[in-house]
């Protein structure tokens, strides 16, 4: 393992997308617990919206329904979270530390797009941000995530908006590179299956290059 240390040229980005409630939080911490404990890497657990910053106090705001703004603008105000990011994300992975993202440009044009928003337009101001290296989709159905407990109060935790934001993801997003792990089991069979995938595949991964989505 400590061999595998050494070897490591960057670190990995590694992301978890999906609708709300699949349990991304958990495996994020699990999957960071992994790489840290299991394979002895330098890792780090991110999470976007980023709401401590000046952006990412407006997009609570926003949430909480507390601050209202035109659909376009808090598009653009998610994207500027990433991007304000960014130089920290290279700076990570350039020094050898992985990263286990919750969210990120995905989250950003499946939830745009589900008001209806052009798919294209939405993926325009992610283009030149880093692009992970692996992304785990946690794939429930929307009544199964209701049964974990009732939505809350935040804006998007409505059934009808959250089968939208599947939809967008499913039809639109999803890569055959992605892995689409079914999230309706326990904590610990999904952890497991994302830990071998990571074990089976991450020497090929660390060989890329860091790409940029475009
Ligand atoms: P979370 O902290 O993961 O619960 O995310 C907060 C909410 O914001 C959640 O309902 C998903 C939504 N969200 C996350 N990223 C974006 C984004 O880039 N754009 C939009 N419109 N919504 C997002």
């Amino acid at each position: 393992m400590e061999e595998e240390k050494k070897n490591m040229k960057r670190g990995l980005f590694i992301l978890f997308e999906g609708a709300d409630r699949v349990g991304k939080s958990t495996q994020v911490q699990k999957l960071g617990d992994y790489l840290k404990n299991g394979l002895q890497l330098d890792a780090k657990v991110l999470r976007f919206p980023d709401r401590t910053t000046p952006t990412g106090s407006i997009i609570n705001g926003y949430l909480q329904n507390t601050t209202q703004l035109d659909d376009r603008a808090i598009h653009l105000l998610y994207a500027a979270n990433r991007w304000e990011a960014k130089d920290n994300l290279m700076k990570l992975l350039n020094s050898g530390t992985s990263i286990v993202v919750d969210r990120y440009s995905y989250s950003g044009v499946a939830y745009t797009a589900a008001k209806g928003i052009d798919v294209d337009w939405c993926f325009n101001c992610e283009k030149g941000l880093p692009e992970p290296d692996l992304v785990i989709y946690l794939k429930m159905t929307t009544e199964d995530a209701t049964l974990r407990g009732e939505y809350g109060t935040e804006r998007y935790e409505k059934v009808d908006f959250q089968n939208k934001i599947k939809q967008i993801y499913e039809q639109h997003l999803i890569k055959p590179s992605w892995k689409v792990i079914n999230a309706n089991r326990d904590i610990d069979t999904v952890s497991n299956e994302i830990n071998n995938i990571i074990k089976t595949e991450i020497n090929q991964l660390i060989d890329k290059p860091i790409n940029y989505i475009n």
